[in-house]
């Protein structure tokens, strides 16, 4: 018969002419579209790509954050070893954390001020986490739209939010990625989230420097439920300050000035800021850098800098020892399904988590 005939194979004996549907030829093979992300086993040569890292290659270094990125136990395994190998290149960085509500501008802000920083001679790495990834699939900086020019640049390396997985092994990975991107010379790490639950504080706890990106009239200025982030940054955008916008964003980054003064800053001794901008016009971004390095020559000179580095791998390394607990007890007792009942029942209010842990652990 030919294909184009063919029925599907559910289709029932006595089908009328109304069963419209049939079997579309195929089309022989599908090539997969991340085929240049993907890692075929035993072409792996930690070595080359050691050197590819160092070298600045960032064909290689892609191929080291896919690497890092894999959920493979082998692979793991060698991206481990592949970290180690080049940890004594990394760190001399300013990694900078960069939130706020979803379209305030931090991907504009990271394209504009990515090339600015470019222009001073850096080079730029801009990362992302994004927490809703492990449900859609999908990724903040998917977007490359936003950063077309800042992509193209020799200088600089843009990389998408590992798509899979809890925000705990996200968090693992970029921290990861962020070692192999300085390992290749990259002195600038910019790091994307949105501005929505944990990814801030875990964003807080990658950073040296928190930045967070607001929009006047937005409501979110003074309100309680963003203090709490408020107090996580360094300096605070009041971003989109053009056209007719720019009054309203002045007033904005003077009241919150204002009441920045009665909350205690994350960082000791600084004094954490407002200020307005325009990601899109590109303006104010060389008073955005002063106060950055006014920041790094502050933290740096009375060793905050590097306690809070310190503090953040031994944080790191506590995260990391929950993690292989908590994956060795489901390897070993595969109570998966029993873990996600407990959770449901704990959310109905049918069992305390006393209770239901005492179960799980049973
Ligand atoms: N007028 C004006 N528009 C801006 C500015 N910065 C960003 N936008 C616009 O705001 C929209 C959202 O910008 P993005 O940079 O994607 O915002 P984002 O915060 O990265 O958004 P998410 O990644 O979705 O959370 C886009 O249409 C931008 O062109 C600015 O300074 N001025
Ligand atoms: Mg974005």
């Amino acid at each position: 018969m030919c294909p184009k005939d063919r029925k599907p194979e559910w289709t029932p004996d006595n089908a009328g002419k109304e069963f419209a549907s049939r079997v579309i030829e195929g089309r022989g093979e599908v090539k997969s579209t991340r085929s240049h992300h993907t890692l075929r086993s035993g072409e792996i040569d930690l070595q080359a790509l050691e050197r590819g890292v160092l070298s600045g290659n960032r064909t290689l270094l892609s191929k080291a954050i896919t690497l890092v990125e894999s959920n493979s136990p082998r692979h793991q395994h060698l991206a481990q070893d592949l970290v180690t190998m080049l940890l004594p290149y990394s760190g001399n960085s300013l990694r900078i954390g960069i939130t706020g509500t979803p379209g305030a501008g931090k991907s504009t802000f990271i394209e504009s001020f990515g090339l600015f920083l470019i222009l001073q001679g850096h080079k730029v790495a801009a990362l992302a986490i994004d927490p809703s990834s492990s449900i859609s699939k999908g990724s903040i900086l998917g977007d490359k739209t936003r950063m077309e020019e800042l992509s193209r640049h020799p200088s600089s390396f843009i990389r998408p939010s590992p798509s899979s997985g809890i925000l705990g092994g996200v968090a693992r990975k970029t921290r990861e990625t962020i070692i192999l991107c300085e390992a290749a010379g990259y002195d600038i790490i910019l790091i994307e989230t949105v501005g929505v639950g944990q990814s801030e504080i875990t964003v807080r706890s990658l950073s040296d420097f928190f930045l967070l990106i607001q929009i006047a009239g937005a409501g979110d200025e003074l309100q309680g439920i963003k203090k709490g982030i408020i107090e996580l940054a360094d300096l605070i955008l009041i971003n989109k300050a053009d056209g007719d916008n720019i009054a309203q964003a002045e007033t904005a980054a003077s009241e919150l000035n204002n009441a920045l003064h009665y909350l205690s800053s994350y960082t000791e001794g600084w004094k954490t800021e407002a200020l307005t901008c325009s990601a899109l016009q590109k303006t104010n971004l060389d008073e955005i850098l002063k106060r950055i390095q006014s920041f790094t020559q502050h933290t740096k000179g009375d060793g905050s800098f590097e306690k809070r580095r310190q503090l953040q791998n031994v944080q790191w390394f506590e995260t990391l020892l929950q993690e292989a607990i908590i994956g060795e007890f489901f390897a070993r007792n595969q109570k998966q399904s029993t873990y996600r009942n407990l959770k449901e029942q704990i959310s109905q209010g049918l069992i305390s988590p006393a209770k239901a842990l005492n179960l799980l652990l049973k």
